[in-house]
């Protein structure tokens, strides 16, 4: 090592054999690049620091960005975020539906960040969002902007402990969140305990609320429906002349769509040679002609017209 280095230099080197930490050891690389006199004599130590930068940036894990881990993108045919309080069941019910195996504890925040699952509904993959609790005292900005995003929202209250109580604290934080309250879908866990079953009888007199178990697979199929029913969205099957329908891959549509938007979904050229549709009923040969206007369902089969 040339003599001339500064004893800063000797000082970050023992610093730099002191820590495993890459990010730390690469701040003490570039600080002793800094203070390294710049002529001939220090060139290789130079050469030989700035190796070793290279070398641990390369090995250094991508820092993930706080919103990266605070944002879930959208996959399949919608987005359904679960809010409740701690307990209540969130992550049970997401892998009830999803068939995963999120860690499930009788203890508040078991689950501390968004995590997507996939549940299959008949012919469709809907997303779902198990979340950690949201309640008065915990409603982070990031929750708020899931809930805005997410298409529909479906609030869990545990029915074991004082469900009212729950369901007024969540809704009010959803109201002062601006969230529509058409988007939102109210179910309480725990209807397999008799607490459960007594506070049911009593809050349901009040709310719209499905009483589920997760535990003991209670309503969970019917809960199914009504979270596909709460995206508001309809399944179209596209027929051609004398082919088999194929009620694999759907067409999803906001429901409401009128059948001259399908049309257009397709192919926008056929918009203007559009005559009319034939309308088919699932296992049936019959059928009905449809026009433009005519607003299509959840598993319409269309023959379009040309
Ligand atoms: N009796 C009964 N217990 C349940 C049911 N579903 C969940 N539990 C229990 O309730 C506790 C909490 O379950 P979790 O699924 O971790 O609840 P969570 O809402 O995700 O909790 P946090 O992530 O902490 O907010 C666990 O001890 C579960 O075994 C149910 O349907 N019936
Ligand atoms: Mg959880």
């Amino acid at each position: 090592m040339p003599a001339n280095l500064p004893p800063q230099f000797f000082e970050l080197q023992r610093k730099l054999n002191q820590t495993k930490d890459i990010q730390e050891k690469i701040e003490i690389l570039q600080e002793m690049l800094a203070i390294c006199p710049k002529h001939k004599g220090t060139e290789r130590v130079q050469e030989e620091i700035k190796k070793k930068i290279a070398k641990l940036k390369r090995v250094q894990p991508k820092k993930i960005k706080r919103e990266e881990i605070y944002f879930v993108k959208k996959e399949g045919a919608g987005q359904v975020l679960i809010l409740g309080p701690p307990n209540s069941g969130k992550t049970s019910l997401t892998n009830a539906l999803c068939d995963t195996n999120f860690k499930v504890g009788d203890y508040p925040f078991t689950t501390q960040l968004p995590t997507p699952g996939m549940l299959k509904y008949e012919n469709i993959l809907i997303q779902i969002v198990d979340t950690p609790p949201l309640t008065g005292d915990f409603k982070p900005g990031w929750l708020k902007n899931l809930a805005k995003q997410a298409d529909s929202i479906l609030v869990l209250v545990d029915l074991e402990n004082n469900p009212e109580n729950q369901l007024k604290e969540i809704k009010q934080i959803l109201n002062d969140w601006k969230i529509e309250k058409e988007k939102i879908l109210i179910a309480g866990n725990k209807i397999d305990l008799e607490k459960g079953r007594e506070n049911f009888e009593k809050i349901k007199k009040d709310f719209e609320i499905l009483g589920i178990s997760t535990k003991e697979k209670i309503k969970v199929e019917e809960l199914k429906r009504k979270i596909f029913e709460s995206l508001k969205i309809i399944r179209v099957y596209p027929k051609e002349p004398k082919k088999e329908v194929d009620f694999e891959n759907p067409f999803i549509l906001k429901r409401g769509t009128k059948l001259i938007d399908f049309v257009k979904e397709i192919n926008e050229e056929w918009v203007k040679r559009f005559k009319g549709a034939k309308l088919y009923e699932k296992n049936s040969r019959n059928f009905k002609i449809v026009g433009r206007d005519y607003i299509l369902n959840d598993e319409d089969i269309v023959e379009i017209k040309i």
